[in-house]
């Protein structure tokens, strides 16, 4: 009491709170005025931004917090009542004519859409020192995550633009999520590279907070064992993105702005733009409300399974099941094998790539209801069975694929299947991990992110008429993997399928050990035999046919091993370099027609 003197009245509000929630044990070691002055008022520094940063403020995370710990000690069953079912939804192969189609109207819709970036994980399975969207996509040309995404959001405005009949340009708005742990680290690399090509007023960082540790099961807050006037914080999740986009106010903005959808999509998918067209075509021809990208998914698979849940009360929804939940889900819900495989060699629930498309207007109707709270979980560690006690302090997560989880059933939930080749490739585990990755399944690691490139871009091209010669199998930091034809472009030269096949003629071939990287927008391939490396770069203006038989010794790949420091770590993780013996490379700077050829 004798400290009231040092606070605000807004301070002895929030004091109010904590007491009336069972947390005087925090001021408990506080000594009389005049004492640590500066620390407790820090300490009511630290309760402020708690308690405005979550929906509801502290008193709803502790009440939250209690309900979640006492069901979990109970071991209450979060689908108690639900049953699981395989879901329907949208099956799209890559160069069919709906396929094509559903980029198309993709394309027309794109400038009506707001991107969203949850990029505030520090990956810890990765366990790579520096922020994720900073690693190269791939190292034939280097290009990191962030560059890929923000030069594939300019390709798809382009192209919107030029589509739409008014003759009005937009900017698509392009958030990115980020965290104490990545926030300085994003914007450095943003303001570096000059915003990689997008106006710095196009782009938004909304910093993620984190939330208050737990103690034990009343919810008491865990202080900092080191500093009594301090609360221990953990991250609560990419669910975050949808509290603070509602209050960011940019919902509003948008849709007076005549945006109508927001894609949101994590931080290591360098395929993911290869899937964005097609499935926001789905999303505006199928009205859905709410549309999650998906691909077939190895039973077991530690990605989250898309299920339709049906409650005994009728309720049903379609919705991500985690990977360590739908397993005993199953098994408890008359499945006695569980999660396993069908005839098609995967499990019926589709895995969830955590890409969602929302439509813009319902989203923000509901999350003036909710605030954008997200039904979040609890998942402490206990000490031994009497689940009184933890091993470590615990907290609330949340996930942003739960948005549904509060909608009625009359909202149009849907999901997009694709090949796994076109649109997934995550960079998610170490490399001593990935190897240990039951055989069959992906590594989703740096090595199989990059192959997955290489291998799709081949694919692709192949469809579109090119011989791209056959992979050769190769062990990379303990995974085999194919390894295609080095293979890549800008978005700008191709971002639908349609336009890279106007882009390739006659007769073309490219030979395994090649490498070809188009870094320009008007490259056209025609009659070309590739056996070798080609990196060609050009202007706008500059119109460039690739022809001819282009020989070269090419860039080599050497093993590295994963545990060689010497080498940065951002290769190290790949288990290879190239070699880079000889190559044809044009730049060509200057407007005119052009032909490389050896
Ligand atoms: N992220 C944040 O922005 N803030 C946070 O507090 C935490 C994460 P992970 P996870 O792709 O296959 C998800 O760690 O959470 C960002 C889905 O839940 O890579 O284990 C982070 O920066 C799962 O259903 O993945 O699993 C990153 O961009 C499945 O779809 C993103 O959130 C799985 O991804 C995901 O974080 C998948």
């Amino acid at each position: 009491h004798s400290n009231l003197g040092l606070l605000s009245p807004d301070q002895i509000e929030l004091a109010k709170i904590l007491l009336e929630n069972g947390q005087s044990h925090l001021f408990q070691q506080w000594p009389e005025l005049g004492v640590d002055d500066k620390e407790k008022l820090a300490f009511f520094d630290q309760i402020a931004r708690l308690n405005s940063s979550y929906p509801g403020g502290l008193a709803a995370y502790i009440k939250t917090a209690k309900e979640l710990l006492a069901d979990s000690k109970v071991g209450k069953n979060p689908y108690d009542g639900f049953s699981p079912s395989v879901p329907s939804g949208e099956n799209l192969t890559f160069g069919t004519d709906n396929f094509i189609e559903m980029e198309k109207r993709g394309v027309v819709e794109a400038r009506n859409a707001a991107f969203v970036l949850v990029a505030g994980g520090l990956g810890e399975r990765l366990g790579y020192n520096g922020i994720k969207v900073a690693l190269p996509r791939e190292t034939t040309t280097g290009t990191c995550f962030l560059q890929h995404y923000i030069e594939s959001i300019l390709a798809l405005q382009e192209a919107s633009n030029k589509i739409d009949s008014d003759g009005s340009e937009r900017d698509i708005p392009f958030i990115i999520m980020t965290s104490d742990d990545t926030h300085s680290r994003t914007l450095d690399l943003l303001e570096l590279n000059s915003y990689f090509g997008m106006k710095p007023t196009q782009v938004h960082l909304l910093k993620q907070e984190k939330v208050a540790c737990l103690d034990d099961n009343d919810a008491r807050l865990a202080l900092d064992p080191h500093n009594k006037y301090s609360i221990q914080t953990k991250p609560h999740g990419h669910g975050d993105v949808h509290s603070l986009l509602y209050s960011s106010g940019l919902l509003h903005k948008w849709l007076e702005a005549g945006l109508k959808w927001v894609l949101f999509f994590q931080d290591t998918n360098g395929l993911l733009f290869n899937a964005i067209p097609a499935s926001l075509g789905v999303s505006a021809t199928k009205q859905y409300h709410v549309n999650s990208l998906a691909v077939p998914r190895k039973a077991k698979e530690a990605i989250g399974g898309i299920t339709k849940l049906t409650h005994v009360d009728g309720r049903s929804m379609v919705i991500n099941v985690e990977y360590n939940q739908l397993d005993p889900l199953l098994r408890a819900s008359g499945f006695p094998d569980g999660d396993v495989n069908c005839e098609t060699g995967f499990s019926p629930f589709p895995g969830n790539i955590n890409q969602l498309i929302l439509e813009l207007g319902p989203y923000k109707d509901e999350l003036q209801k909710t605030g954008g709270a997200i039904k979040e979980f609890v998942n402490p560690k206990y000490k031994d069975s009497t689940k009184t006690a933890f091993k470590s302090s615990t907290r609330l997560e949340c996930m942003m694929q739960d948005y549904p989880k509060t909608l009625p059933p009359t909202a149009r939930v849907g999901f997009t299947v694709m090949d796994i080749w076109l649109a997934y490739a995550p960079v998610k585990n170490n490399p001593e991990d990935a190897a240990k990755v039951p055989k069959g399944n992906p590594y989703h690691s740096a090595t199989s992110g990059e192959m997955a490139i290489y291998r799709a871009n081949s694919l692709i091209l192949q469809k579109a008429g090119v011989k791209v010669e056959e992979p050769v199998k190769q062990v990379l930091n303990g995974q085999e993997v194919e390894v295609w034809s080095r293979i890549t472009w800008k978005p700008k030269w191709g971002m639908i399928f349609s336009d890279i096949k106007k882009k390739v003629s006659g007769n073309c071939e490219v030979s395994q050990r090649s490498t070809m990287a188009i870094k320009g927008r008007n490259v056209f391939i025609k009659d070309l035999s590739l056996d070798g490396a080609l990196i060609v770069d050009s202007i706008d203006d500059a119109e460039v046919k690739l022809g001819g038989l282009i020989k070269n010794n090419g860039w080599t790949m050497e093993s590295v091993d994963y545990k060689d420091t010497s080498v940065p770590e951002e290769i190290r993780i790949r288990g290879f370099r190239f070699n880079k013996v000889e190559q044809l490379e044009k730049k060509l700077t200057q407007p005119g027609k052009f032909s490389v050829e050896d």
